[in-house]
């Protein structure tokens, strides 16, 4: 019985240190030099754009939609490649289409892989001029 008991709290010790440890290994990488670029969707374009940014960037993209709602979607992976490796853009949470709602901002993280052209359009309906709503995001090496 007290052999079990020491088990128990063994078992307990190894919990207790395993959840430190994914603790830690999920904070935030404040010192990975975030590279921040704000870009506003308007009817119809994106503000910047091209976009370049150094290979191995982790880059936080923040898009402010001012006049209408927009959406924001970009391709994985550079122009020409193969859409079956590693993608050329690293996504914390990748999506479809980022949805931009009117006057609002949304934050976008990546890490900039490969290097390479990334054309991104809009994907939210916004008027007449919508499908030529293009931007590129070119990641140098
Ligand atoms: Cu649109």
């Amino acid at each position: 019985m007290k052999l079990f008991r020491a088990f128990l709290v063994m078992i307990f010790a190894v919990f207790l240190s395993a959840g430190a440890f994914s603790r830690q290994q999920q904070l935030p990488p404040q010192n990975q030099n975030t590279q921040v670029i704000d870009m506003t969707a308007k009817k119809y374009k994106f503000t910047p754009s091209p976009i370049h940014i150094k290979k191995g960037t982790k880059v936080e993209l923040r898009i402010t939609a001012t006049d209408h709602n927009h959406g924001f979607k970009i391709n994985a992976y550079p122009d020409g490649a193969a859409a079956n490796g590693a993608p050329g853009l690293v996504f914390t949470s990748p999506q479809d289409c980022w949805k931009v709602p009117k006057g609002q901002t949304v934050t976008i993280e990546f890490v900039a892989q490969t290097p390479g052209s990334y054309p991104f359009k809009c994907c939210v309906f916004c008027g007449f001029g919508h499908m030529g709503m293009k931007g590129e995001l070119i990641v140098d090496e």
